[in-house]
Parts: structure tokens; C-alpha cells; sequence
């Protein structure tokens, strides 16, 4: 069961990010590798096929990180571990929210060569709901190094200015092109030094801040770097109107109901709220084996 201290919760205000050796052990990262080999193959247990699959075996770009969002709707295991109860509470006490939902999660997997995913402020493309916070969790089922294009992360930077977010995510040939942008409007100096490099072993990991500066480089090692990541919301955002079709929007409004604004759980169920409510089918869906 993940517990943060005061001390690590006053770090994350401070930075922006936490890193914690341990989130999952190592059963469990064997059992995500497994999974993950499942997904990229195009085998969705449930049925249901993920929201974004923008990479299979056989058809995907060799050069590019393999990515699905929201595996844990296609797989149970990927489920057990983004739905856990005691993560939506840590990240509810980091956020100092009421409590958690998923908003979506990511299944990353950045092969030996493999091309930098662009530095960016994830909650720029989150308007869609309200309010709009955001605060992540980045599962590493490998052992990570800078070389190996770990998570990276510019400290502080979550209190820098908003900007509208530009460029290509995936393969980007300055993945830190918007970060020195940013940088200079901040009359920051930018420089190998001021980077954070998320390097910790396997089942390790960091939460982030939706607004902080993040981004990867090139996997120069020979081994594969794969990444499961919670992304979370306040337990009580509600779908933002006027914005549904700005950033990710486009995709996660399809969810919205006709006749009113709220989340429904089924799409994005709550992990954790203060009151002790969890959405009841959470456990039924990772039951249905
Ligand atoms: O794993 C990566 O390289 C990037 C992940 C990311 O952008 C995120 O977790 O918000």
C-alpha cells in the first residue's frame, strides 16, 4: 500500500514531481509485461478495444514509442494496477483534491533506437473538463537510466506560464524545442544540469504535476523501456461545454451525455474519494475473469 509523507507531499508542491522507488513489485511487473506484450499484439481480453491504439505488431512504425491509452478498458491486469484505490489516494493528497478518477492511462513502450516523445504540459490539451487539473503516475517495468530515454522532468516549471501546446508528440526532432521556448519566456537558464531524470529500478516510478514540463529522449541503450501511467483527475471535474473539442477532447467527449455535463463513471470511474466512495463496479469489472 503506497503512503507519502508530509515530506515527500511538500517536495511535490515544491517541484512539481516525486519520485518513489517502489510503486509495484515484481510480480506484478511481469504480469504488465505480459500484458503489454497483449495489447501491442492486438489481443484485448475484455473485448473492448482500447481508446487509442496507435501502435500494433507487424504494422507499427519501428522508430516511434508504442503507445495505447486506456488498456486498462481491454485488459484486467493493466486495471488491477491503474484503478488501485491507494494510488487514487496519494494522488488526491498530492493534489490536495477530494478525491480521484482516471482520466485516461498510457501503455508506453519505447523500444532499443527509438525516437524522444516532446517535452509538454499535459493539462495544455485538457480543457475538455473542469477544472481541469491533472496529476499523473508513471509505473517504469524496466530499470530506467537518462541514456535509456527515461521520463525527464524540468523542476519547478508547473508554475510557469500556460501556453497553447504545439509541435509533434511522437519522434520530434527537438523533443526540447518548446521547453527552451518556455524556458526563455521564464528568463530561465536551460542547460543539462536543470534536468530531472526519472532513473529508478523496475516497479519504480514518479508522480507529476499537470503543468509541469516533461517530455524523453532517445533510447540509446539495448533495452526496452516500457512505462504504465496512471493520469488522473479531481473525482468531482465535470465535462467543460464550451471546450469539448480542444486537445484530447476530441476523443473523450465522445463520453459526454446528452443532457448533462457529468463523468460518468463507467468511462472514468473514481479510485478514491475522502467520503470512502469508490465506484462500486471497479471491483466486479477486475472480478470478471
Ligand atoms: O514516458 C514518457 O516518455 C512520457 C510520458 C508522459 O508524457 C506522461 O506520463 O505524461
Amino acid at each position: 500500500m503506497l503512503e507519502i509523507s508530509e515530506n515527500q507531499a511538500r517536495r511535490f508542491t515544491d517541484q512539481g514531481y516525486l519520485v518513489v522507488e517502489q510503486l509495484v513489485d515484481m510480480a506484478v511487473v511481469q504480469r504488465l509485461d505480459a500484458s503489454f506484450d497483449e495489447l501491442f499484439a492486438g489481443d484485448f481480453e475484455t473485448g473492448v478495444t482500447p481508446d487509442e491504439v496507435n501502435w500494433q505488431t507487424g504494422s507499427g512504425d519501428e522508430s516511434l514509442t508504442r503507445q495505447i491509452c486506456n488498456g486498462w478498458k481491454a485488459n484486467r491486469t493493466i486495471a488491477e494496477t491503474v484503478l488501485r484505490e491507494d494510488f487514487g489516494r496519494a494522488v488526491a493528497q498530492l493534489g490536495g483534491w477530494p478525491g480521484t478518477r482516471i482520466m485516461i492511462d498510457n501503455v508506453l513502450w519505447k523500444p532499443p533506437g527509438a525516437r524522444p516523445l516532446l517535452y509538454h504540459q499535459d493539462s495544455a490539451y485538457l480543457d475538455w473538463y473542469s477544472p481541469s487539473d491533472l496529476l499523473s503516475l508513471w509505473i517504469a517495468l524496466d530499470e530506467t537510466t537518462a541514456s535509456g530515454g527515461t521520463l525527464e522532468f524540468m523542476p519547478g516549471s508547473h508554475r510557469w506560464r500556460r501556453p497553447l501546446p504545439e509541435g509533434e508528440f511522437h519522434g520530434p526532432d527537438d523533443y526540447r524545442q518548446f521547453l527552451r521556448q518556455a524556458a526563455e519566456a521564464e528568463g530561465k537558464a536551460l542547460d543539462e544540469e536543470s534536468i530531472a531524470y526519472v532513473e529508478v529500478p523496475a516497479g519504480g516510478g514518479s508522480f507529476h504535476h499537470g503543468w509541469m514540463w516533461h517530455g524523453s529522449g532517445y533510447n540509446r541503450s539495448d533495452r526496452p523501456r516500457r512505462a504504465l501511467v496512471l493520469h488522473a483527475m479531481r473525482s468531482d471535474a465535470a465535462f467543460n461545454p464550451a471546450r469539448l473539442n480542444s486537445g484530447t477532447g476530441t476523443i473523450y467527449s465522445r463520453y459526454k451525455h446528452l443532457g448533462d455535463n457529468f463523468l460518468d463513471e463507467n468511462y472514468f470511474p473514481i479510485l478514491w474519494r475522502e467520503d470512502g466512495y469508490r465506484t462500486p463496479g471497479i471491483e466486479e469489472f477486475l472480478a470478471g475473469r
